[in-house]
């Protein structure tokens, strides 16, 4: 059987428009993802969903040096998944980057997610969220470095673009490195 979950990467105020760090058009995946989300669950599918989730004196914050404003402070507003989003009690939530010293883009990183998805013996993965040339991007090439059949949802997933272009430029490092692309009306269950 060839198992498959779905990953929602960041969705999270912050990364939204009105939040400290917005992707531009960040909100308007809220809804293809919810289809996404009920898809996945009717087909008794896992859903995982990733955070940002630093303490307030995080070294990836422009006043400790690092590149970013200060973003998904644990606990904070702007750390919440969107409004919109129908995280419910099966969503299966994944905080990351939670110490000061650490930053982690992937889902993978410093967390249970890849233990998660073996005890589940998930083969396949379908990953969406924000923002696809930064968490996006790394967590999907982690996925494929631990071997799983990995599918970026391009209708669920917006970039930054600090520079033209990182977005495309991103999924196409992500193609190189084996991940698919697939939109989500595409995505079924063999057993539907
Ligand atoms: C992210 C920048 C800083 C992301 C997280 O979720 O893509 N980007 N922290
Ligand atoms: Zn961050």
């Amino acid at each position: 059987m060839n198992k498959q979950a779905l990953i929602i990467v960041d969705v999270q105020n912050d990364f939204c428009p009105g939040g400290s760090l917005p992707v531009p058009g960040g909100d308007r995946i809220v809804e293809p993802i919810n289809e996404l989300i009920a898809k996945f669950q009717n087909a008794g599918a896992v859903v995982i969903a990733t955070r940002d989730w630093h303490p307030s004196n995080h070294s990836s914050f422009s006043e400790q040096g690092g590149p970013w404003p200060v973003h998904c402070v644990q606990g904070t507003p702007g750390a919440e998944f969107h409004p919109d989003l129908k995280i419910n009690k099966q969503v299966v939530v994944i905080s990351k980057a939670t110490t000061a010293d650490k930053d982690a883009y992937s889902g993978f990183d410093g967390t249970n997610l890849e233990s998660l998805l073996r005890d589940h013996k998930i083969s396949k993965v379908f990953i969406c969220g924000l923002a696809t040339d930064y968490c996006v991007k790394a967590t999907v090439l982690d996925a494929l470095k631990a071997g799983f059949e990995t599918y970026v949802v391009q209708d669920a997933v917006r970039g930054v673009d600090v520079n033209a272009g990182d977005s495309e430029e991103a999924i196409n490092e992500m193609l190189r490195a084996g991940a698919k692309t697939i939109r989500s009306a595409e995505i079924v269950f063999a057993s539907e």
